[in-house]
């Protein structure tokens, strides 16, 4: 298996997802600092455009968004599996935990502590979204954030009423993680992490899920990341697929964005085409050629 290189920083909840699975797959990988707001000048060579936190690097290939990161980390190294269930359930588990708790969680934190962030983050984060920073919109944010972040806590306390040590049994898996995430990230403060503190079970569980730990670690420079993706090719694809994005074929020109903020376009010639995966070749004069791999689920493909 290549080394993984996990670009990331550390008070990212999806790079903590992914951090964790390294941990639950006892795997060793290299971590590269990057920085928590733009301009990302070391990082968007490699990725053509993508700006979100975190990617996996495989020498010349990199994978955007922990969907497909998990998935991908599954397929190079699938014992223990990622699933503690089913594919479908954990899968279906992990989407219901980070779109119902993500944004609650994140913006219930930030509010609560917005004059502990610098203004250079609340712009950079409010022009993500296509608006303007508003300091008093984004502290009164707070409470109505919270009020829905509730009753998943509550549903999580139920999911393991019966006593079972995780979400889908007696293995954690993909769900767990996903769930997990958003809540490690109010642990980072204390009036955030009280408001977990009714939840006995839900507080044994994170409990539970932080002592996986996040298997063998080392840092590395963004420098020697980008010589690592100039001095490698993109691995062989031998099943490109076909026929799932409508619009485009394999080898057409396309730009792959994100659906839920400013899509920030990663332009590349279509060269995979699956179920739940795309990717484009692209090059850069930094990197050389790169394939950049999104998930299906929440990026849309136009053509050029
Ligand atoms: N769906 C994405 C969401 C990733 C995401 O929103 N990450 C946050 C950090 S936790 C981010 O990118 N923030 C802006 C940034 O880091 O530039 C995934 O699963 O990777």
């Amino acid at each position: 298996m290549g080394e993984l290189i996990l670009h990331h920083y550390e008070g990212s909840p999806y790079c903590e997802k992914i951090r964790v699975l390294f941990g639950l797959k006892d795997l060793a990988w290299r971590g590269v600092d990057i920085p928590t707001i733009m301009p990302k000048p070391d990082y968007l060579p490699l990725t053509g455009g993508y700006r979100r936190t975190p990617s996996l690097q495989v020498g010349a290939d990199v994978y955007c968004d922990t969907r497909l990161i998990a998935a991908e980390i599954e397929r190079r190294r699938p014992e223990p599996s990622l699933y503690a269930d089913s594919e479908g359930l954990d899968t279906a588990l992990s989407q219901w935990g980070e779109a119902g708790m993500f944004y609650p969680a994140a913006l219930f934190y930030i509010g609560l502590y917005a004059d502990k962030f610098p203004m250079e983050f609340h712009r950079d984060r409010a022009a993500m979204r296509g608006g303007r920073a508003d300091l008093e919109r984004t502290k009164a944010q707070a409470a109505p954030r919270l009020a829905q972040l509730r009753p998943h806590l509550a549903w999580l306390e139920d999911m393991l009423g019966d006593g079972r040590p995780y979400l889908l049994g007696e293995r954690p898996g993909l769900g767990d993680l996903a769930c997990y995430h958003p809540l490690w990230f109010l642990g980072r403060g204390s009036k955030t992490a009280a408001e977990l503190d009714p939840y006995t079970r839900l507080r044994a569980w994170l409990e539970r899920l932080a002592a996986i730990g996040h298997g063998k670690h080392s840092e590395m420079t963004a420098a020697d990341a980008l010589d690592r993706a100039r001095d490698s090719e993109p691995e062989a694809i031998s099943d490109p697929g076909g026929g799932f994005t409508p619009g485009a074929a394999l080898g057409d020109r396309v730009a792959v964005g994100c659906e839920d903020r400013v899509p920030e376009p990663v332009v590349g010639e279509l060269v995979i085409d699956r179920l739940n995966e795309i990717a484009v070749r692209r090059s850069d004069p930094r990197v050389g050629e790169v394939v950049v791999h999104f998930p299906r689920l929440g990026y849309v493909v136009s053509a050029v």
